[in-house]
């Protein structure tokens, strides 16, 4: 029977870390909120990287968007950051996005070891729970967190990956307390996860700088069926690529090529 554990800090990862797991990484406010936005608008890839640094070596490159948030806020000099609403444009449809943000890209780096790294949010939620059936592996949801440290919005998510995976006829078991208590949390807040999250932290943060239409956003659900997956360093939707189906076969023919490859 497979297991869906949840980790809360990226800091806590490798205690948690096992080859067969499905990591989801998650930031609802609002990294992975915007990349799912950014595959439904039809952008092609994603780069994720971790320091502002890391994305001056895409800067030219031809049909580029450059996107840098820190505190909240898009880094200057830059043109986007980390606003899903930013990436709801016709004109993003076929170009390669590189971004970093101040916990959302740092989870991501955190996951790398995993075999498969899927990208969540509320706005996607149904289809990555939908691919977690199909993958029937054991699935780490996997919180970005604030530098680290706890956060309720992406504890909520887990919590309802948590319902989706036990209560609706899958057979997932939790065998951890972090999935335990996402779920109790989430229960007790799914009828209106807005008002829940009215104190904390990076609502509040968000709320400061005027962004409460991106908090309106962000705690909605299905909003696309886009499902990001890491692969050779970038963010691809499944969906667009042959669904799960094809990512296990590509995941499968690398796995033997590496062998392959440590063998001769
Ligand atoms: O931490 C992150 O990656 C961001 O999502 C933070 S913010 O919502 O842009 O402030």
């Amino acid at each position: 029977m497979p297991i869906v554990k949840v980790c809360f800090s990226p800091q806590l990862y490798p205690l948690y870390a096992q080859d067969e797991s499905v990591t989801v990484v998650v930031d609802i406010l609002r990294a992975t909120t915007a990349i799912c936005t950014a595959f439904e608008y039809g952008i092609d890839y994603v780069i994720p990287v971790p320091q502002v640094e890391d994305t001056y070596f895409y800067k030219n490159e031809e049909d580029m968007l450059v996107a840098a948030e820190r505190g909240g806020e898009i880094v200057e000099g830059f043109e986007f950051g980390n606003s899903p609403l930013s990436y709801m444009r016709d004109d993003i449809r076929g170009k390669k996005l590189v971004i970093t943000t101040t916990n959302g890209t740092q989870a991501i780096e955190a996951a790398r070891g995993s075999e498969f790294i899927l990208i969540g949010a509320f706005v996607n939620f149904t289809a990555i729970c939908d691919a977690l059936v199909e993958l029937d592996r054991d699935v780490m949801v996997l919180c970005a967190g604030w530098k680290n440290r706890f956060n309720l919005e992406d504890t909520l998510f887990a919590g309802a990956v948590v319902e989706y995976l036990k209560d609706r006829g899958f057979s997932y078991a939790t065998d951890s307390d972090a999935a335990i208590a996402s779920l109790t949390l989430y229960k007790s807040a799914k009828n209106d996860l807005n008002a829940y999250l009215e104190e904390s932290s990076h609502r509040n943060r968000l709320a400061r700088l005027q962004l409460e239409k991106d908090i309106d956003y962000c705690l909605s659900f299905d909003k696309t069926r886009a499902i990001p997956y890491f692969t050779e360093g970038r963010l691809i939707d499944v969906t667009r690529s042959g669904g799960i189906p094809a990512m296990l076969a590509a995941t499968v023919s690398a796995t033997t090529h590496n062998l392959n490859g440590r063998d001769a």
